[in-house]
């Protein structure tokens, strides 16, 4: 395992797993933090061997958000706009964009930013324990990281607006019953299960997988005619693949398919 400070990188199995590491901060984003996280993304996209990312928090939570020491308007306003087109912004589109799926751990509280990322990432598990707060009503600001897109997409308007006007916080269960989340887990038992479904989708046919994220999240903006069009197009690629070869010639020899991603 590599250590920056701020981000715990390690790669193993095809699974690149990132950890937020200010514990002491419950994992409050600063620049440092939003740099190393940004790289680690950069280079998911870039490496081949990596076929799944997971990402978690250290210590008892998962993340904060903003750290708001450091960006404190008693030592002068901020530009909170440069800061969300600087380093929110750039992240979302680099987990949305990413054509490999996007496992998100939250280990503990996921406050802000913290819990609009977790709801970005494809596949969210959450520990019981764990709460979901959007915590910018009672600072002032609205929901940023995509939250005024994904929380009404995923759960409708009027709980989107209570959740984001009262600033209550929402348990894990809850979060999993509502769709917000896939699923909710046992504190003991979310790493071993969020690091199993990783390395399983490693094992998948990323490029069909990737598409298959793709073609999904098209489908909020997509006419009906629109995503019929994708659905063709992407499959054509998809029956293109070394995978869609492997995974027939498994099927018909009643073998376990050996995927490459590829
Ligand atoms: C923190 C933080 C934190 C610094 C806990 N900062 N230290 C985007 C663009 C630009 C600017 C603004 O924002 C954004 C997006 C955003 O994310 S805005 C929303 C920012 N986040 C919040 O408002 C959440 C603030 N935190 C909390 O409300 C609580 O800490 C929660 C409910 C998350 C957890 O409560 P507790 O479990 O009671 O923990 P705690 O409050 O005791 O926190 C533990 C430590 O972590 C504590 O430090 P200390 O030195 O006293 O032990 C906190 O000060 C620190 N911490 N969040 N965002």
């Amino acid at each position: 395992m590599s250590s920056s400070e701020t981000i715990l990188v390690s790669l193993d199995g095809g699974v690149l797993t990132l950890t937020l590491n200010r514990p002491e901060k419950l994992n409050s984003f600063n620049e440092e933090m939003h740099i190393a996280l940004r790289a680690a993304f950069e280079r998911a996209h870039a490496e081949d061997d990596i076929r799944a990312i997971l990402l978690t928090g250290a210590g008892r939570g998962f993340c904060a958000g903003q750290d708001l020491g450091d960006r404190d308007p008693s030592l002068g306003v901020p530009d909170l706009g440069h800061t969300i087109e600087t380093f929110y912004n750039p992240l979302l589109r680099l987990i949305r964009s990413l054509e490999k799926p996007v496992i998100c751990a939250v280990n503990g509280v996921a406050a802000g930013a913290g819990a609009n990322i977790a709801f970005a990432c494809d596949i969210t598990l959450a520990a019981r324990s764990a709460r979901f707060i959007q915590a910018f009503s009672k600072i002032g600001l609205v929901p940023d990281s995509g939250g005024t897109w994904s929380l009404p997409r995923l759960i409708g308007e009027q709980r989107a607006k209570a959740l984001t006007l009262t600033a209550e916080p929402l348990n894990a269960e809850m979060a999993a019953d509502w769709g917000l989340i896939w699923r909710a887990v046992d504190d003991d038992k979310l790493m071993d299960e969020a690091t199993g479904l990783a390395r399983r989708l490693a094992e998948g046919p990323t490029r069909g997988l990737g598409m298959t994220k793709r073609a999904i999240q098209a489908a909020s903006t997509n006419s009906l005619d629109e995503q019929l069009d994708l659905e063709r197009d992407l499959q054509r690629q998809a029956g293109r693949s070394a995978d869609y070869a492997e995974g027939v010639a498994a099927f018909l020899a009643k073998r376990k398919p050996e995927f490459k991603g590829k």
